[in-house]
């Protein structure tokens, strides 16, 4: 038919094969190509039946993103796919899909349109439009229900979750599912159809699984109330559920004009555009230019941890997660019996919430094995050294790790503050070290922060992200500096929100106006859950690399003082009841005003946009030093890391988007005005004035950044 789709004949079937790798994704020519094939097999006497199938590793994973990013900047129109729909579904031959892979969004939508689908046992079919801010734009919401019933469809396009094979043929999504060769069980599938001399069924015209009009209301109703709470700020989802219901109260065409409405006003709206960079700045974070393809990664078969605290214990368990064997290392019997109940714990929880099996929790504490020595250690290919923060003793574990690794072993630090260099100079193999920053819990946060010394292979940095992938995560690479990309830049968030309570906003104030922006928790509240005392160490540490005469916060060092480090202590911004519920401190709001007061600070109402301008500019000032400065290779990199490691929430698409929505110009002018109103720690990054002088933005600096090297 085109390139990217084929056409041949088995004897009285006609097979229709989708060959757009990596993921047969329905760009410019592919939904031409089917609709050529259909027409043929239509036209061609000898052609009893059509099969449509997917060439690769999958069926059709959905629209083409990238063009709706094109779509979205006005370079072209928005097609639609419903006519190529009509035409399957109102083809005179029957039509079966043949599911592996991901049959998603528009590739679901197709599937939908043909009057049969199998599918492989290890296929998966899905509505995943939410995730990039947008409802299914081609019918999904209308012919979805009419197959799998109202209430699966709404799931299904709320949180855009993937569904198993089974559990898609348990819902009526799909028809059979084929053990073995695909094509030929589809074929076999489309003969019995064939000889049936039944009509085959058109979607479009199923009522039965539509249900009543009562049941529907109450699915709507609760499917409104739960987004409420689950899909905090999102607008996709919501809308989702307006097009689903449609279907139940429209007929057909109506409710797919409807949907086509809502997916169009979904498509130009700031929350897509956000969500499709951060589907792309996820996927590119793991190019590194100048890396060759050529460099491999190191097998990890065996892996081994130095420090069994709350942070070694989580890495362990991301090991053993990943079915690789890990050893575990303590000085001392207690601490590691701690570490290990710990683990034991951590586990026994996801089993009583029915996330894991009994056996399967078995299987995994097997694999981790607790030391109070270092052997075995010889065997391992990466080795994790995730003590405390004390130089001189990461100094000393990594001498030891160089007397006993393998050659070529991983030597890697989870320090969040130290200096690399300063760690693998200890080491007569500077090659081999790396930075490897967990966040905590280790077993649960998805970000890993990959960090580059001075000398660190390109080997070393393939296996980093090899490692993050067999651990479901996502890695970052980032340069060596203090506090990395994440901390570094919340020093500043956090700095912001300390002034801004000392200025007159209230504790509660500042949380609530980041949880409303949309952040996951206040800054406030992630102060008392992280602990002030680590927070005032931190900053104590910190000190040392400021210039002098900066203005200090005053209360939280006070807090410490009095020994309200926070949720641990039932006390520290806020009191906490027996719940760990956070209430609001009148002893805190009047050591606030006393503290600022004796200070000379004149206290003053602070609205909530101020609150965001400051404490999010401060975040984005700093991002853009960092990446002047190469510590980050992209602004998408460390949007992904504020999004996986920090609250940040994707649909605002990270910190650096976020300044593009904004406008960077009206950034800097900000932050301008901040520096000359607050002094030295707002002083504007030369990026940010750079590009608000020249009308840039941080997308356009990464697209330059992206074609040099
Ligand atoms: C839609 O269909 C709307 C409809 O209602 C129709 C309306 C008209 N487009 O993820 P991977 C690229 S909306 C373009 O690493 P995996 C990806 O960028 C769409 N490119 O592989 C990457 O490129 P690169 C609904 C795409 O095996 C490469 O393929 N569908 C698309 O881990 C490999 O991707 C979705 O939202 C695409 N649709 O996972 C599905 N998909 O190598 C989105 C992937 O240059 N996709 N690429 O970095 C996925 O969920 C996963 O890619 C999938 C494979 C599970 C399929």
């Amino acid at each position: 038919m085109n390139e990217l789709v084929s056409y041949r004949q088995l004897g009285e079937i006609a097979v229709i094969t989708i060959n757009n790798p990596p993921v047969n994704a329905l760009s410019p020519g592919v939904p031409e190509g089917i609709a050529a094939g259909i027409e043929h097999a239509t036209a061609d006497d000898h052609i009893k039946g059509v099969i449509l199938i997917g060439g690769g590793r999958t069926f059709i994973a959905g629209a083409d993103i990238k063009e709706f990013g094109k779509v979205i900047a006005g370079e072209k129109e928005e097609g639609s796919l419903l006519p190529l729909l009509l035409l399957i579904e109102d083809s005179t031959k029957p039509v079966v899909a043949a599911l592996h892979g991901s049959a998603f969004g528009g590739g679901l939508e197709i599937a939908m349109a043909c009057h049969y689908r199998v599918a492989d046992k290890a296929a998966q079919v899905g509505q995943p439009e939410v995730k990039l801010g947008i409802i299914p734009g081609a019918a999904g919401t209308q012919r979805l229900p009419r197959l799998a019933g109202v209430e699966r469809a709404v799931e299904m396009c709320v949180t855009g979750a993937p569904v198993n094979a089974a559990d898609a043929l348990a819902s009526g999504i799909v028809d059979q599912l084929i053990d073995g060769d695909l094509l030929a069980g589809a074929s076999a599938f489309l003969r019995e159809k064939i000889a049936s001399g039944r009509a085959h069924p058109k979607t479009r015209e199923r009522h039965d699984k539509l249900g009543d009009e009562a049941a529907n209301a109450a699915i709507i109703a609760a499917a409104r109330e739960k987004a409420k709470k689950t899909a905090r700020g999102l607008i996709a989802p919501i809308t989702a559920i307006d097009a689903v219901e449609a279907a139940t109260k429209l007929p057909f065409d109506e409710g797919c004009q409807f949907e086509r409405k809502l997916f169009e006003q979904c498509l130009f709206s700031d929350q897509a555009k956000a969500l499709i960079h951060v589907f792309f700045a996820e996927r590119d974070v793991a190019k590194i230019p100048g890396l060759s393809s050529e460099t491999k990664s190191i097998e990890i078969k065996q892996a081994a941890i130095v420090g069994a605290g709350t942070m070694g214990g989580g890495i362990a368990m991301n090991f053993a997660n990943a079915g690789v064997p890990v050893l575990l290392k303590e000085s001392e019997q207690g601490a590691l019996d701690r570490g290990m109940a710990a683990i034991t714990k951590n586990y026994a929880n996801t089993v009583r919430k029915g996330r894991l099996t009994e056996e399967a929790m078995q299987q995994r504490l097997a694999l981790i094995q607790p030391t109070l020595s270092y052997d075995g250690f010889e065997n391992a290919d990466i080795i994790i050294e995730a003590v405390f923060e004390n130089m001189a003793l990461k100094k000393e574990i990594f001498a030891e790790l160089d007397q006993r690794a393998k050659p070529g072993a991983l030597l890697a630090t989870n320090t969040s503050s130290l200096n690399l260099d300063e760690i693998a100079a200890i080491t007569s193999r500077t090659a081999s070290v790396i930075g490897l920053h967990f966040f905590s819990p280790a077993n649960v946060m998805r970000l890993l922060e990959i960090v580059r010394g001075q000398a660190t292979s390109d080997e070393a940095i393939v296996t980093a992200f090899a490692l993050a992938k067999l651990m479901k995560k996502v890695g970052v690479l980032v340069g060596n500096c203090h506090g990395f990309v994440g901390n570094r830049m919340f020093f500043q968030y956090m700095r912001e929100a300390y002034f801004l309570v000392e200025e007159g906003a209230a504790v509660e104030a500042v949380d609530k106006a980041l949880t409303d922006f949309g952040m996951a928790m206040g800054l406030l509240a992630v102060d008392d859950m992280a602990g002030i005392d680590v927070g005032v160490r931190v900053r104590q540490e910190n000190k040392r690399n400021e210039p002098p005469g900066r203005r200090q916060p005053l209360v939280v060092d006070k807090l410490y003082e009095l020994g309200r480090y926070g949720q641990k202590t039932g006390a520290g911004w806020y009191r906490y009841d027996e719940n760990r519920r956070a209430i609001p401190d009148p002893e805190v709001a009047a050591l606030i005003e006393r503290l600022a007061g004796d200070a000379g600070i004149k206290r003053r109402d602070i609205s909530a946009l101020e609150i965001v301008e400051r404490c999010i500019y401060a975040l984005i000032n700093e991002g853009a030093k960092i990446l002047e400065e190469g510590f980050a290779w992209r602004a998408g990199d460390i949007d992904i890391v504020y999004l996986n490691g920090y609250g940040f929430p994707a649909w605002r698409g990270g910190p650096m988007w976020y300044a593009d929505t904004v406008g960077v110009k009206n950034v800097y002018d900000r932050v301008c005005a901040l520096h000359a109103e607050h002094g030295a720690w707002w002083e504007p990054a030369p990026l940010l004035k750079q590009l608000a002088e020249n009308g840039g933005s941080f997308a356009a600096w990464d697209k330059e950044k992206g074609t040099q090297k």
